[in-house]
């Protein structure tokens, strides 16, 4: 993110995972798989307001979780909206808090319900379909995409290559949208 930051200015985000990863300390260490959105934050990577979390439902740690992640300039689409405004609405969200700015996806495999993606270190119940997952992705996928990256794929924890799976069709629309993206600039 730092590389590109550099390149295009500071990026919007959006983050699809089942945690806020904008903690200060997890376990009482600055850098670890908790912390990263707070450091680029600080490190001025990210455009304010105009980052979004989708998929939220970890566990809180701390009163003030939600309100230091907002005050970061985060948006939690939760995973029970999905319930109310569903995937049509997600990606009206995300669509509405990008606009046009270069936008980084984060896309944490934890995201997903465990029934998608038993192969993962935090797993929480109450998540995404894949489908659903993937509509996301291909509903934001003309935004205008820098680079994305897939995190906590845990093969050690895999059943038949479920996660793996999904994790592989999460990565071809990502390396599709930006795809489109270089092309388009040709
Ligand atoms: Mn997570």
């Amino acid at each position: 993110m730092a590389s590109l930051a550099r390149r295009h200015g500071p990026l919007a985000l959006v983050h699809l995972d089942a945690h806020l990863d904008t903690w200060d300390t997890y376990f009482g260490a600055p850098c670890t798989h908790g912390t990263p959105f707070r450091r680029a934050s600080e490190e001025g990577l990210l455009v304010k307001d105009r980052s979004a979390h989708v998929g939220i439902r970890g566990s809180l740690f701390d009163r003030a979780d939600l309100l230091d992640d907002a005050a970061l300039g985060f948006t939690a689409v939760h995973a029970r909206d999905v319930d109310d405004i569903g995937v049509r609405g997600i990606i009206e969200r995300v669509r509405q808090r990008v606009g046009e700015h270069p936008v980084y996806v984060s896309v944490d495999i934890d995201m997903l319900d465990p029934a998608f993606a038993p192969g993962t270190g935090t797993p929480e119940a109450g998540g995404l379909t894949s489908r659903e997952l993937l509509a996301v992705l291909r509903g934001i996928a003309d935004l205008p995409l820098v680079g994305a990256d897939v995190v906590e794929v845990s093969p050690a924890y895999d059943h038949a290559e479920v996660t793996a799976v999904a994790a592989a069709n999460v990565a071809y629309e990502l390396v599709t949208a930006l795809a489109l993206r270089v092309g388009a600039r040709r």
